[in-house]
């Protein structure tokens, strides 16, 4: 198992890459190239030179999180080929700097949701929130215009203001696509970029959706064991895999986490570990990371992992605001560097038995 930790660039984190070096057991770091439009190719320069920076600071850049699938794709829309086209130059260039894995999701339109960002806690710390009625009753534009408000104008991926601005007629093209066919439209991506992923071996690994289920009337694809079943059947082969996202898979009560982790391990390729707690109605918030504070066992979903032989990748996911830290909702410093240490420390004592 190799921990790393997600970071968005020079000009879009304020944690930086010196930061994170100095926390223990951290190899590499998670990157993405921001200020790329899904669909469009990532430029070779701009790759090399974010791998110059993290290999300069002593970290690998294994992980990419994320290579956005552009909407054409997922709806099935007459230009996908070209998009698609576009997606695999985009794995040949990371593939040159030795990039080992994408993390990357298929949720239409929409990345995760949550109703509030910083949700005060007792204890003075901050953390996100969902509110079932609130996020069932709500419209995607005034979801967006209430992160706008409450994130000082920090760009949230997945709720970039561009994205958003169109957001209503997006939606409205998913009418014609049934479930169904959003499944068929998922096989076609895959079946073209799967035999890409083996020849430049990059492992593929999709992110459970979040929250996982469905929202705004659109369709639904990694939610549960038999959906995740049926997805990793669409196209069979090993680089065809999951990120285990623990918060998002656990914001459904039914969801026996540590069963899935062990019953997915051999394509489980890079795992989001953090805990949240599930409080009335649905709602849940995302809580610190040992037992007592949480709804989610992190020892035993780790433990399922260890004793299946897991050698990916794990970064901690978010982290609350601590110790006054402002920054991009779920991804402080501090709470995730507690991450870090927390799951190292399990993982040493499973090792050491
Ligand atoms: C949330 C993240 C997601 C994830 C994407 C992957 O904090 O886990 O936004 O990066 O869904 O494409």
């Amino acid at each position: 198992m190799k921990i790393v930790f997600r970071w968005f660039g020079e000009n879009h984190d304020h944690v930086s890459l010196r930061d994170i070096c100095q926390i223990p057991a951290v190899e590499g770091v998670v990157c993405t190239l921001m200020d790329i439009p899904a669909g469009e190719v990532w430029p070779e320069d701009a790759i090399q030179d974010l791998h110059k920076k993290v290999t300069a600071a002593g970290l690998n850049m294994d992980v990419i999180e994320s290579v956005n699938i552009h909407e054409n794709i997922k709806l099935g829309a007459p230009d996908r080929d070209q998009k698609i086209e576009n997606y695999i130059e985009t794995m040949k260039r990371l593939a040159k700097v030795g990039v080992k894995v994408i993390c990357y999701n298929f949720m239409p339109v929409l990345d995760w949701a949550r109703s509030n960002l910083y949700h005060p806690l007792p204890d003075g710390s901050e953390t996100m929130l969902f509110d079932r009625d609130f996020i069932m009753n709500t419209t995607p534009e005034a979801l967006a215009a209430r992160y706008a408000e409450q994130s000082n104008g920090i760009a949230l991926p997945g709720w970039e203001p561009e994205r958003m601005a169109h957001v209503k007629e997006t939606i409205a093209l998913y009418d014609n696509v049934s479930q169904e066919q959003y499944w068929k439209n998922t096989k076609y991506f895959l079946d073209a970029i799967i035999p890409w992923a083996e020849k430049l071996d990059i492992k593929m690994a999709i992110h459970s959706d979040d929250p996982p289920w469905p929202i705004f009337g659109l369709p639904r694809l990694i939610n549960n064991r038999e959906n995740v079943q049926r997805f990793l059947d669409l196209n069979p082969s090993v680089y065809n895999g999951l990120t285990f996202c623990t918060g998002s898979f656990g914001a459904d009560i039914e969801n026996d986490l540590p069963a899935m982790a062990a019953e997915f391990s051999s394509r489980i390729h890079f795992a989001h570990v953090r805990n949240l707690k599930h409080t009335e109605n649905g709602n849940f918030y995302e809580s610190a990371h040992p037992r007592s504070y949480g709804s989610l066992d992190l020892y035993a979903i780790l433990k399922a992992l260890h004793d299946k032989g897991f050698d990916g990748y794990i970064r901690p996911d978010h982290g609350r605001m601590i110790w006054n830290e402002k920054g991009r909702p779920g991804y402080g410093l501090y709470d995730r560097a507690l991450g870090v240490a927390y799951i190292a420390g399990i993982w040493e004592a499973l090792e050491r038995g």
